[in-house]
């Protein structure tokens, strides 16, 4: 039995627009499904079916302006609910949205006809459907963040689907849906000239990867301070051919090295970890130090341990044995995991000053540049010597700056004299 749908009594003054057509011909529709909305100056209302059936004639378009009584389209109704009592109940008691912002009076509906659903435009002017807002609220989603693609800035269902699905994408992507925004697509970069494109390899993306997760997760400050290595050099030079002789190349590093395990043990506080999920600090009664390495293949990091247990010696000895591992690409898994603390040096390299990046969940990492002679006042007049810059980046949420400051100048310290580390 085809029946004609028909607008309803819309509560409005004169003809209403139809903005949206939700079926098209052959769809099977279930009772209450939208079939269009309609707009007045003063709110939308979706029209549902008021019955079960299968559309046999669509007699409007989105653009076209309708009144109380205009057939909207004929339906084929399923016998069995077009005498259903549910109906003549559902059409009796029309189901009315919340409607904030817009009085308006219930829609009258007849048995012909199901009652138009006004729309709510809320405060913030949000359009969109009950059907749309009843699925948002279900979701806890704020339907002010989900992008329009309707007529007049509506939000449809497929924009809530598609902001439901960009969600959960970006929570289970790699970087843990850490990253602040999702990057913008790259341009065609061949438009400006000639390209060419390389895949990263393993170990650049897994080193993205851990720089982009330190970067959101630890709110970081970086501490420039300056050592005095005037004396270490003269007495690096000295025993130099020493080490030679042994098989070591005595560089600057090991001494570093020496020098911030005895600084994490007397700062503690630079050799923790953070867990803010449960809410606790872990101290670390070991002294693991990292040691940035550059390779043709990428960055490493292989680990020292019980840094605080061995002579300069012995370490430039390991960090040779490291960082020729890590060239050959021969590191061990083992060898890259447990760090307490980083140093990254560039002095061999060049450069005053950088800011380098907290390798979380360590909460410090020591940045090295190119030491240098200067001019410095010393008893009242200006000498030359040699000094060493320092840069500290700290994770802000265990560090304090007088921590870190105190770490910086004590480092100054012990490099200025070695002498110190013996003590
Ligand atoms: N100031 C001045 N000279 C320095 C110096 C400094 N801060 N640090 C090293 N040098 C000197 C060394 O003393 C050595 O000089 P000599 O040949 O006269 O003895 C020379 O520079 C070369 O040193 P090196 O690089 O062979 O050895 P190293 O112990 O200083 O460093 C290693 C070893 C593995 C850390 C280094 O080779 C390396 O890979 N550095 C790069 C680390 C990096 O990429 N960090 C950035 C990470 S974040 O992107």
């Amino acid at each position: 039995m085809n029946q004609a749908i028909t607008v309803p009594d819309l509560g409005v003054q004169g003809d209403v627009e139809v903005i949206e057509v939700n079926v098209a011909v052959g769809d099977r529709v279930a009772q209450n499904d939208a079939l269009l909305v309609l707009e007045s100056d003063k709110a939308s209302m979706e029209l549902p079916a008021p019955m079960s059936g299968i559309v046999r004639e669509i007699l409007l378009k989105i653009g076209d302006r309708v009144r109380q009584g205009d057939t909207v389209l004929m339906l084929e109704v399923d016998a069995s609910t077009a005498l259903a009592p549910a109906l003549d109940k559902a059409l009796e008691q029309p189901v009315v949205e919340e409607h904030k912002a817009v009085q308006q009076p219930a829609p009258v509906v007849s048995k012909s006809t199901a009652a138009a659903l006004p729309i709510d435009h809320d405060d913030s002017s949000i359009h969109a459907g009950p059907a749309v807002r009843k699925l948002a609220r279900e979701l806890g989603v704020e339907l002010g963040r989900v992008a329009p693609s309707g007529p007049r800035q509506r939000v449809l269902k497929d924009d809530l689907n598609a902001y439901i699905k960009e969600m959960v994408q970006k929570a289970q992507s790699p970087d843990f849906g850490l990253s602040p925004s999702t990057p913008a697509p790259l341009p065609d970069f061949s438009q400006f000239g000639e390209v060419s494109v390389r895949e990263l390899s393993r170990i650049q993306a897994l080193t993205a990867k851990g720089m982009l997760n330190s970067w959101v997760t630890a709110p970081q400050v970086t501490q420039f301070d300056q050592a005095d290595i005037t004396e270490l050099e003269q007495f690096r030079k000295e025993q130099k051919a020493r080490a030679e002789s042994a098989g070591v190349k005595l560089t600057v590093l090991p001494f570093l090295l020496k020098a911030c395990a005895y600084a994490l043990k007397a700062l503690p506080q630079l050799n923790v970890s953070i867990d803010v999920a449960q809410q606790r600090i872990i101290d670390k009664h070991y002294v693991h130090i990292g040691i940035a390495v550059d390779t043709p293949h990428g960055l490493f990091v292989p680990v020292v341990r019980d840094v605080d247990k061995k002579s300069i010696l012995e370490l430039a000895q390991e960090v040779a044995v490291l960082a020729q591992s890590a060239a050959d690409k021969k590191l061990l898994p083992g060898q890259l995991q447990g760090a307490s603390f980083t140093i990254s040096s560039l002095g061999s390299i060049g450069g005053t000053a950088f800011t380098p990046i907290v390798n979380v969940p360590e909460v410090a990492i020591l940045g090295v540049s190119k030491a240098q002679m200067q001019p410095v006042f010393v008893n009242g007049q200006f000498v030359p010597r040699l000094m060493l810059p320092l840069s500290l980046s700290y994770d802000h949420r265990a560090v304090n700056g007088a921590e870190a400051a105190r770490f910086t100048s004590l480092l100054g310290q012990l490099l200025g004299d070695i002498r110190n580390l013996l003590l």
